[in-house]
This record gives structure tokens, C-alpha cells and sequence, in this order.
């Protein structure tokens, strides 16, 4: 019997609040009132059993009847909005939950800034606004898809459980995005809430939109190289989604927002565990140069240019994901008061860029070129830009613990014209340290730079489970607290039962 998460008490506990009233009662929980909407109740409740499909067949393989402890949302109070307890996932309730509403908020960017911000679709920019939804809504199971196989090989039940409440926020998001779509854009929101199921991860005929999320996520260290990057861009698109001028759209995001930290949680502590694990078993084994890949590796952790390189292929895709540095697209969004700039509101500026320039960095005739370009043009190059800046926190914190063991050794974000498929740089190759280089000189170099057979071989053979509670495979360290301060030992997951 799965202890199931005690609803009633955390219901009650949210109801004493002012803030926010979440309905468990309903089939499908909602802070949205949606048992006053009967008809978009049903076209949800209609959808909910397919989801449930999608999620049986494409969702955690072999762990769907597992007890996992797992945070529900509960509330939307930032003090207080989740609730934890063992559930078995297909059982987890996914909720539409959005943030507050703001009264008398206005739309804070483009054309329309200063005007009251919709509330229902503004119909000119009907199919733009929709386009992004679904982009967004594509995003979430595709991770899921992507991610499926890794409990199977999960370093820990710490790192498990991680790895699940991962996915089932990931399917709460695309409810969240699934509810806009039925909700205001009628039977073609409906059709595209259905073609959010049906789209495959690397399928060839039925891909998913964007290029990340067709990749494969084959071992754990790409689970946190993707949650620590990827799921940044994550970040960075919902804060600039959640200055929307239409208004639905920008409360979903802002509570996605506060779910998306432990994402990013799941990826630095990830990846700060395994460079932990590295430093520790180098210093024991009295090496200290971090290129004596052989040896490093024998004592069964993942040497650190290893890291660099696995990096370096999630950074390039990441960026990727940005879209092209100067896009009509991203300027009719912006304009349209659709999309607005991370930290919209902080920015000093007119907010509707009609006269302004942005410096965007180009490739003019085999050279490198920084060009002045209208703003509005270059949205997407200033995300990207202030994605970088984001990037870097971690990397400074994942440097210090390097720097502390005496390793000469740094990470190093690559060239932003590196490894890249979308935008400015496809056409062009360009090494980490950022020189334009021939096809020739790519393809003798390109493997020291990402990682090739022999370092996907090395990294899955460390790929072995670890499921005894308070066990760590031997390339991660343990996490210093426990989730939700549970104690070392704690089951985190209890699989007898699948
Ligand atoms: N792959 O003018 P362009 C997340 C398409 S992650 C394939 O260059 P635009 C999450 C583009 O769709 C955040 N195609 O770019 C993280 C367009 O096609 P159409 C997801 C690409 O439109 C981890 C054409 O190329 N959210 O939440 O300005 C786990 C020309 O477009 C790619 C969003 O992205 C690519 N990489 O910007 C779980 C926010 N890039 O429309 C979840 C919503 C571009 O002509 N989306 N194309 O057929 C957007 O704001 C924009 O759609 C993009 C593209 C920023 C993605």
C-alpha cells in the first residue's frame, strides 16, 4: 500500500490562507475555479486519460508502481506551496496551478506596453501566441521521453527520487500549458493539447519541435548536465513568457518558475557531487594532474576534462535553443507585447526598443564581427546573453571546489559560436577557445573538445545502480542534506512493490 500524501490537512492548510484557494476536490486539482467552467472541465477530463496513456507508455520505465517521495503543489504561496509524501507517479495529482493574480497589471513591453494586459487572446496575435505555447508545451513531456531510462541505472534513491520529481513537474508544466491551449484557443487548442501526446522525443517522423529535446539522455551525467543547462534555458524562456502581456500566460510561469529551482538544484548539485567525488578520490590516490585520464578513471570516477567536454556538448545544444541571434520572429513577439526580456521590468529602457540597438556578434566574411543591430531584432541574442551570464554561478561554485582541492583545473563555458546548429554560427566551426576553423581542422579536433566512444564507454560502465538507502554509486559524492532535511538513510524510493 502506498502511503499517499495526507491532501485533506494540506488543503485545510492552504485554504487558512488568504492567498489562494487550491481544489483538490476536482478530478483534475486547480486554483482556477474549473468546476465553474463545465465544458473546458470536460475537454480537460477527456484529455486527462490520454495523458495518463502517454505518461504509462513514454513516462519512467519500470518504475510506474514504485512509492516515491515526491513534493506535490499544493498552494501558490511562495511560503509555502508543496506538500511531501510517498506516491506511486501515476497517481501523482498534477494540478493547474497559477500564480496570483496582479489587479491593474499592464502589458510591460512593446507596443501595447502600459495598456492593460488581456485576459482573454488578443486575436491578432492569436496563432503567434499559440505558437509559443506549444513550443513551450513540447518542451516538457519531451524531457520526460528523454530522461525515461535512467532510473534504471540511478546512483542513488536520493538521485532517483530527484530524477522523478523531475519528470512529474515536467508533466505538470505541459498541464499547464495543455490548460491554455483548451481554454482560449477552442478546437485548435484542443488539436494541438492531443499532438502534445503524440510527438516523440528522436522520432524521425513525429519529432519534438525544438533540437535539445530530440536528443538522447543516456546516462546520468547527462541528466545533470541537462538539468543544470537545459533546464536553465528553461528558466530564462519562462521568465521572459511570464512578462507576457496576456495574462493567463505569464501567472502559469511565474509558478513554473518556483517549481524549475529545484530543477536547476537537481542539475549544480549533480554535477558538483561528481566533480566532489573526482577531487576526493584523485587527493586519496595522491594525483594531483587532472589529465592523467588512466589512472583517474581506474579509480571509478569520471576525470574532470571528461566533465569539461560533456559540458561542452550541453552548452552548444542549449544555446541552441535560443533560436537565431537576430529573428523576426522574437522581434514580433516582443513588439506584440507577447514575450518580454528576462528582468523585463528591471531593465532601464523604453521597453519598446523602436529606436534602440543591440550588440550582436556575427561572422562577416570568416571573421568575427560585433554589429550594432536593431533591438528588436536581437531578443533572442540578448536571452542568450544573459543565459551565458546565468550559466556562470555554478561553474564559479563547481571552480571553488576544484580550486580547494589543489587541482589545476577550471571549467570554462566554450565560445558562444561553438558547436553550433541554429543561428549566426551554423555554418561556421569554431573551437571552445573561440578560432574559426576549417572542416579539416573541426573534424582532427573536434573530439578532444566533445566527448567521443571511448569517453561514452568509460562514463556508461560507471553506470551501475545503487539503490541500498544512503548508498552512493562510486563517481558521486552524497548530497550534504537530505530532501526536505530527511535523514541519510532515508527511502526516498521504495521499489519492492514495481
Ligand atoms: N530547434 O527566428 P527563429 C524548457 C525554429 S526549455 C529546432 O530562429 P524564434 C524546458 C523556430 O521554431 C524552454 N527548431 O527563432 C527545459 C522557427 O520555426 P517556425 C522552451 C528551431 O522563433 C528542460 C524557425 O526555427 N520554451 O522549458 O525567434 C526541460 C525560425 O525561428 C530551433 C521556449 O522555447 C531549435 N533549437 O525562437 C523541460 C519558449 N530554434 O516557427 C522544459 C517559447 C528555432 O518558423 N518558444 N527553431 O516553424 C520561443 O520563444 C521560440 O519558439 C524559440 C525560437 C525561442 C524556441
Amino acid at each position: 500500500m502506498s502511503e499517499t500524501i495526507d491532501l485533506v490537512e494540506a488543503v485545510e492548510a492552504v485554504q487558512n490562507d488568504a492567498f489562494v484557494a487550491v481544489n483538490y476536490d476536482d478530478l483534475i486539482p486547480n486554483n482556477v475555479d474549473l468546476s465553474s467552467d463545465k465544458q473546458l472541465q470536460r475537454a480537460l477530463e477527456g484529455w486527462q486519460p490520454n495523458y495518463i496513456d502517454w505518461w504509462k507508455d513514454m513516462g519512467p520505465d519500470g518504475f510506474q508502481n514504485a512509492d516515491v517521495y515526491l513534493r506535490t503543489a499544493v498552494g501558490v504561496d511562495p511560503s509555502g506551496w508543496a506538500k511531501f509524501g510517498h506516491v506511486k507517479m501515476p497517481e501523482y495529482r498534477w494540478g493547474i496551478l497559477l500564480a496570483p493574480k496582479e489587479e491593474g497589471r499592464t502589458i510591460p513591453c512593446g507596443r501595447h506596453k502600459g495598456e492593460p494586459a488581456w485576459q482573454e487572446v488578443p486575436g491578432e496575435y492569436r496563432s503567434l501566441l499559440r505558437r509559443l505555447i506549444v513550443v513551450q508545451g513540447d518542451t516538457e513531456p519531451a524531457s520526460v521521453e528523454q530522461q525515461r531510462f535512467l532510473g534504471a541505472t540511478a546512483p542513488s534513491l536520493y538521485d532517483m527520487r530527484n530524477l522523478f520529481q523531475v519528470n512529474v513537474e515536467e508533466g505538470r508544466h505541459l498541464w499547464a500549458m495543455v490548460y491554455l491551449l483548451v481554454k482560449y484557443f477552442g478546437r485548435d487548442g484542443r488539436e494541438e493539447a492531443q499532438a502534445l501526446l503524440e510527438r516523440r522525443s528522436g522520432q524521425q517522423d513525429n519529432p519534438r519541435i525544438l533540437g535539445a529535446f530530440n536528443e538522447r539522455t543516456p546516462d546520468w551525467l547527462s541528466f545533470f548536465m541537462f538539468t543544470y543547462f537545459t533546464d536553465r534555458d528553461g528558466k530564462m524562456q519562462l521568465a521572459a513568457l511570464a512578462q507576457s502581456g496576456f495574462d493567463p500566460l505569464s501567472r502559469s510561469c511565474r509558478f513554473m518558475l518556483t517549481e524549475e529551482a529545484h530543477h536547476l538544484f537537481v542539475g549544480e548539485t549533480g554535477i558538483g557531487r561528481t566533480i566532489e567525488a573526482t577531487c576526493l578520490a584523485m587527493k586519496a590516490a595522491g594525483i594531483t594532474d587532472p589529465y592523467a585520464k588512466e589512472a583517474i578513471r581506474k579509480l571509478g570516477v569520471i576525470d574532470l576534462p571528461t566533465l569539461q567536454k560533456k559540458a561542452n556538448f550541453h552548452m552548444s545544444v542549449t544555446r541552441d535553443l535560443f533560436g537565431s541571434e537576430i529573428s523576426s520572429n522574437a522581434a514580433s513577439a516582443f513588439s506584440a507585447g507577447l514575450k518580454g526580456r528576462f528582468n523585463e521590468t528591471a531593465i532601464a529602457d523604453d521597453h519598446q526598443l523602436e529606436h534602440a540597438s543591440y550588440a550582436v556578434l556575427r561572422v562577416i566574411d570568416g571573421q568575427f564581427v560585433t554589429e550594432e543591430v536593431p533591438a528588436l531584432r536581437a531578443i533572442n541574442s540578448r536571452l542568450l546573453d544573459d543565459y551565458i551570464t546565468d550559466c556562470q554561478g555554478g561553474i564559479d561554485r563547481w571552480n571553488k571546489v576544484i580550486e580547494k582541492s589543489g587541482i589545476a583545473f577550471q571549467f570554462k563555458q566554450p565560445h558562444k559560436a561553438f558547436n553550433r546548429k541554429i543561428g549566426e554560427f551554423a555554418e561556421v566551426n569554431v573551437s571552445p577557445a573561440g578560432e574559426l576553423l576549417s572542416d579539416e581542422a573541426w573534424g582532427a579536433q573536434h573530439g578532444e573538445w566533445l566527448c567521443n566512444d571511448t569517453d561514452h564507454d568509460f562514463i556508461n560502465s560507471l553506470m551501475k545502480p545503487c539503490m541500498e538507502p544512503g548508498q552512493y554509486a562510486s563517481w558521486i559524492a552524497p548530497p550534504r542534506v537530505g530532501i526536505n532535511n530527511q535523514p541519510k538513510d532515508f527511502e526516498y524510493v521504495r521499489i519492492e512493490h514495481s
